[in-house]
């Protein structure tokens, strides 16, 4: 192995130190106190190896290592450092820490080629502030506008655009950086499975052919707030109820099958005025579809919209709906796919080549640039959760396989 598993572990545990639930996972939003301290330890990490160090409109982080031709696009490799609520500690900073050692190893090895090479920390991945995944690199890859940054608000009603303000970030640079936004030779994003297919083949390596699209649709109810007691059932207008005969229907819209690629969740539901003894007036819930063919999302959307319109006229309520993020299926580069398996199959490492469930800021990129994934096991399919966990034996094929690939891409004799 070239890459080095102690410094990795070093730096993953030290990562992982910055968190605002210590004991209860990781808890590490975008634009928060632990952000700010995580970006301070990465810069210094980026600067200890001599790489020069960016900071974009949305405080998407860029460290570069130069190439022998300044001119040429550069190979980026990163990921992301916020997390969800009592996440895991590998989701984004298994790839943000391995790209670090990538360049670590060729800083090492005074290792360069054609073209430079960057690490990327792009902002916002998750959406646990907005309630949009891929925020900063939507924004980075001209997927969101200066204004978009105005109308996605946080539960407190606070604009990303204020939030960047406030964390002393610079938004109102985003539509030159745009305009100005240099070619990009190719982009390599690693990050763990989040789901169980390699830890239950025993693989150690994903090669990712192709991404999920999604929409996070927010379904807001409106009912007639009353008393709980003293109103029968006949005369409610119950937005609650309501709400459950919709959710229940999407399940019931989905397959069960085991080979199933659309998934729908709510993980998310509101009610107000919330108390016990009181008829809700309105219910909020969010519903995270996503699959690997456009055809699915639609379908899904269109089962919402059919029960929807049967709860209104059923509970005597009034559905409305909104898009909060969306995403294209994504299918990765053929070029960047086949380095990376010529690569694994040179190191004799075992993978396969799959789908992600889930979706990556690698996914945003792909309208910029040839885009490839490699995913390492999550142990028993476990992310998003204080459990999430992966071994630094299979962190570190990782590491190794995104070293080749990179140097395949940009040029450097390893
Ligand atoms: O939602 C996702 O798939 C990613 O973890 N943000
Ligand atoms: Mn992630
Ligand atoms: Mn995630």
């Amino acid at each position: 192995m070239d890459c080095d598993s102690e410094r990795i572990k070093r730096r993953l545990d030290e990562l992982s130190g910055f968190n605002a639930t210590p004991g209860c996972g990781i808890t590490r939003f975008s634009y928060s106190r632990e952000d700010r301290e995580a970006r301070i330890y990465l810069i210094e990490q980026m600067e200890a190896i001599g790489l020069s160090v960016s900071i974009d409109a949305v405080g998407n982080i860029r460290g570069r290592m130069e190439g022998t031709d300044p001119q040429a696009p550069p190979v980026i490799t990163g990921s992301h450092i916020d997390t969800v609520f009592h996440g895991g500690k590998y989701d984004g900073a298994v790839g943000v820490i391995c790209a670090l050692e990538v360049l670590s190893v060729l800083k090492d090895k005074s290792l360069s080629g054609k073209h430079p090479v960057e690490i990327m920390i792009f902002s916002e991945e998750e959406g646990s502030n907005f309630d949009s995944t891929m925020a900063g690199s939507k924004a980075f890859a001209g997927k969101y506008t200066l204004e978009d940054l105005k109308k996605i608000r946080n539960r407190d009603g606070m604009a990303m655009y204020t939030m960047l303000k406030d964390a002393g970030f610079h938004p109102d640079n985003l539509p030159a950086e745009q305009d100005g936004r240099a070619p990009i030779k190719a982009f390599i994003e690693l990050h763990v499975e989040q789901g169980g297919v390699l830890d239950a083949e025993n693989r150690s390596i994903g090669i990712v052919k192709g991404i999920n699209g999604s929409r996070c649709l927010e379904i807001i109810v409106k009912g007639e707030a009353n008393h709980a007691g003293a109103t029968p059932m006949y005369l409610r207008r119950d937005p609650m109820v309501a709400a459950a005969m919709i959710i229940s229907e999407i399940d019931q819209a989905m397959s069960k099958d085991t080979d199933a690629t659309t998934v729908a969740t709510v993980g998310k539901i509101h009610a107000s005025p919330g108390i016990s003894n009181c008829i809700a007036e309105e219910v909020r819930f969010t519903v995270d579809v996503r699959d690997i063919v456009e055809s699915g999302i639609e379908r899904v959307c269109r089962a919402i919209d059919t029960t929807t319109a049967r709860a209104e006229e059923q509970y005597g309520v009034k559905v409305s709906q909104g898009i909060l993020a969306e995403s294209d299926v994504v299918t990765l580069s053929d070029t960047v796919i086949s380095v990376l398996k010529e690569k694994a199959e040179t190191r004799g490492v075992s993978y396969r080549c799959m789908n992600s469930g889930a979706v990556h800021d690698a996914a945003m990129l792909g309208s910029l640039t040839d885009v490839g994934m490699i995913f390492v096991p999550s142990i028993r399919g476990k992310s998003h959760v204080p459990e999430e966990d992966t071994r630094i034996e299979d962190i570190t094929y990782g590491a190794d396989l995104l070293l080749e690939g990179i140097c395949g891409l940009a040029g450097i004799e390893i």
